[in-house]
């Protein structure tokens, strides 16, 4: 017989491509672990009856020929599979999206890089004209929903937004999908959000500004990753990171961060856990809160690194400089024939600070077109080191009426940022 299964406190992500596999292999069963997250759960309280999965517990695995294991790479993220990693003669067969850290022996392995692993089964649906009711199509529609923040996560793909389209023609239900997505919380869960806004400690390393929040919680909380998320993003943060400690003997580490500035996984990992670049969870066993948030502080302060600093990406400044002496109409006419946003005017004493092009054009038009540029200059430019982010950058440069930044290095101007330069590193071409 050919059972599936997966990861336990199951998503819909996991749900989803457990329930794409039944239809995959005719004749499989899915077998669902007993911890579910409670989305999950509510959404399996009247749907479970027809699904063709059953609880795991309760069930006698001596009947397994062959094992799929969905959204999962590690025996012990599985629950109560020990006996069939030891099973010589086992088939096994994998459909999964994390890169990393994957212990299962496989015979045969689908692992790609996409926001959700249902997407992968779906591919496979799809291609081989697979009937899929619009109860179906709902739940595979909240599997990929869940797992990429509703396709705004920077780990989604073409591939899974292709699904996406692919479900909307079979029917899936955005109403439900929306209702089985809601984000509200109980009051105790409301209280441990209220801890995690007053009582987290932002630190910023390497122009990566981190949230680390540990807490005592009560136990059974299920949505705390939910919390970790909302937190990071209503302070704006690169990444959050919450301790939870709900007895005495081991402490839960979430952390949900963008993968541009620091690898949640590999911190997830070096703690025992696993993980996404951009999301992740580790239990830290028989150690204290201040141990383990001491812990994960180390970790972040070493994984933290945003290479987007304004001195990789400056221009020279040869182009953008006049000389404190030089009349308004000279300026005017260097404006004229060059592509320039704004210029620096320099002084003895080095840069005296902006002129825009709308001030010289103007100047000119009113007549003063020999007054030296001196008159005019702007002397609070924004000016940044080389070492100062470009995010920050792209921040100044929204009020920043020459359109351009000075870059000094110790008084001496080193170069001058675009919003050219800016755009290049934005989008990064
Ligand atoms: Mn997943």
């Amino acid at each position: 017989m050919r059972i599936i299964t997966t990861h336990t406190a199951t998503d819909f992500d996991a749900l989803a491509s457990m329930v794409a596999c039944t239809l995959l292999y005719p004749g499989s069963v899915g077998l669902l672990p007993a911890t579910l997250n409670p989305e999950v759960k509510r959404f399996m309280g009247i749907h479970g009856d027809i699904l063709r999965v059953t609880p795991r517990r309760g069930f006698d695995l001596e009947q397994a020929t062959s094992l799929v294991v969905v959204d999962a790479g590690n025996w012990r993220r599985l629950e109560d599979m020990d006996a069939l990693a030891r099973r010589d003669g086992l088939e096994v067969i994998c459909w999964d999206h994390h890169m990393e850290g994957a212990d299962i022996k496989c015979g045969e392995t689908h692992r790609e890089e996409v926001g959700a692993a249902v997407t992968l089964l779906l591919e496979v649906l799809r291609e081989r004209d697979a009937a899929i009711s619009p109860m179906h199509a709902t739940l595979f529609l909240l599997g990929i929903y869940s797992d990429t923040g509703c396709l705004r996560y920077p780990s989604v793909t073409a591939r899974d937004a292709a699904m996406m389209a692919f479900l909307l023609e079979n029917g899936a239900d955005l109403n439900v999908v929306t209702a089985y997505l809601d984000d509200a919380v109980d009051d105790d869960h409301a209280e441990v959000f209220g801890q995690l806004l007053d009582g987290g400690e932002v630190l910023t390393a390497e122009n990566v500004k981190v949230g680390i929040a540990a807490l005592k919680v009560k136990s059974g909380l299920t949505c705390l990753a939910r919390l970790v998320e909302k937190y990071r993003r209503l302070k704006g943060l690169d990444a959050a990171f919450g301790v939870f400690q709900a007895d005495s003997r081991k402490c839960m580490v979430i952390g949900r961060g963008s993968p541009r500035f620091i690898d949640v996984g590999a911190i997830m990992r070096a703690l025992g856990g696993g993980g996404h670049p951009g999301a992740g969870s580790a239990i830290i066993k028989r150690t204290g809160l201040d141990e383990s948030a001491r812990r994960v502080r180390e970790l972040v302060l070493a994984g933290c690194g945003d290479e987007n600093v304004v001195g990789k990406v400056m221009s020279p400044p040869a182009r953008f400089l006049v000389d404190e002496g030089e009349t308004m109409a000279g300026v005017a006419a260097r404006f004229a024939g060059g592509n320039l946003p704004g210029l620096l005017v320099l002084g003895e004493a080095g840069l005296l600070g902006g002129l825009s092009r709308a001030e010289c054009a103007k100047a000119v038009e009113v007549g003063r077109g020999e007054v030296p540029v001196k008159g005019f200059v702007r002397p609070n430019i924004p000016r940044l080191a080389p070492d100062t982010s470009c995010r920050e950058a792209v921040a100044l440069m929204a009020d920043a009426r020459e359109g351009i930044l000075a870059v000094l290095d110790g008084g001496r101007l080193v170069g001058v940022v675009t919003k050219a330069d800016l755009l290049f590193q934005v989008y990064e071409f």
